[in-house]
């Protein structure tokens, strides 16, 4: 296993894996499946050309470097290889220690990232206007977390399944970065926060009240469905920032949330950890390619009332989360 020097745009200056080959090096880390991370200089199609060079230092963090995207997408891609492994024993994606790849410089002023089940691989666009290329540590996160999703649950990308498929990306997004505790990107409870998507500085989403982007929903209703799934996903989002930290305002390595509960009742926080414990086990144990909200939240009781006891103040907080997300009994 060798370590090189990556200089990224949103994350400073981090310790890559990389492979030595002859007087050279390439962005293929070996201590992890060999994830690798390629270059598609603005193709839209292909593998794309592993990154390699003679001094094993990547990007200068800046965009403009070529190489910079490549530091964040590996990068990224290590912190939510390390973060499933060490905290929840899942080694890859599949399970079998074997690592994915990653493609960078996805076509031209594209403002998107994307996993695709097909090549085992994610792909990143250098953002479009005011958007920066996708390549944060908790969009990484989120879109190999479709992968995990995919060869799990495989809830199906549509309905209420495909919200859900959605929330379990941003779950364990926000979970990596937490976990990541990089000081240039701090947890949050915010998908996407350095992209500036839209240019004024705002997240792609939010987890505490989804609402707040103006389409995701605080709260499930009937319908809920009929929805695109990046908002349907409101619902299972806000129940892991009520199960996380508990429902009211609060202020968190400096940014502040506002979780009102759809019952107006409170939510007692149980973790972070545990809750993000409970939804892995749920996701991997418990649902099915159809779950929709109701039968997510018997699963996810289900799930922490044989870790922790059907008396548990766990089970206590996953059900009062989904009930201040008007999941009920
Ligand atoms: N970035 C989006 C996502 O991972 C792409 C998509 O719409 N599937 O959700
Ligand atoms: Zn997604």
């Amino acid at each position: 296993v060798h370590n090189g020097t990556g200089n990224t745009q949103y994350s400073g200056q981090v310790t890559l894996g990389s492979t030595q080959s002859g007087s050279s090096y390439n962005l293929t880390d070996a201590g992890r499946g060999n994830h690798r991370t390629n270059n598609l200089n603005r193709g839209t199609s292909g593998t794309g050309t592993l990154f390699s060079g003679t001094d094993d230092v990547w990007g200068n963090g800046q965009p403009a470097n070529t190489e910079t995207a490549g530091a964040d997408a590996a990068y990224g891609a290590g912190a939510t290889w390390d973060y499933f492994k060490n905290v929840l024993g899942r080694n890859g994606i599949r399970n079998d220690g074997v690592g994915a790849y990653s493609r960078v410089h996805y076509g031209n002023n594209y403002s998107n990232a994307f996993w695709t089940d097909s090549c085992f691989c994610m792909t990143y666009g250098d953002g479009a206007g005011n958007a920066k290329p996708l390549t944060s540590i908790d969009v990484a996160a989120h879109e190999m977390t479709h992968g995990i999703t995919s060869v799990t649950a495989g809830l199906v990308y549509s309905g209420e399944s495909g919200g859900l498929n959605e929330a379990t990306s941003d779950i364990f997004a926000a979970a990596v970065e937490f976990h990541a505790n990089n000081a240039q990107d701090l947890g949050d409870y915010l998908v996407g926060e350095k992209i500036d998507i839209r240019g004024n500085g705002t997240p792609l989403r939010y987890m505490d009240k989804p609402s707040r982007d103006g389409s995701s929903k605080d709260a499930w209703y009937s319908g809920i469905g009929g929805i695109d799934v990046h908002y349907s996903s409101g619902p299972a989002n806000h129940w892991f920032y009520l199960a996380s930290e508990g429902s009211g305002a609060k202020t968190l390595n400096g940014v502040s949330y506002d979780s009102p509960t759809s019952d107006g009742l409170p939510v007692t926080a149980i973790g972070r950890e545990k809750a993000a414990l409970i939804w892995y086990k749920a996701l991997t144990t418990k649902f099915t390619s159809t779950t929709n909200y109701a039968a997510a939240r018997t699963g996810t009781i289900a799930v922490a009332t044989e870790l922790y006891g059907a008396n548990s103040a766990e089970v206590a907080g996953v059900t009062n989360a989904w009930a201040g997300v008007n999941v009920g009994a």
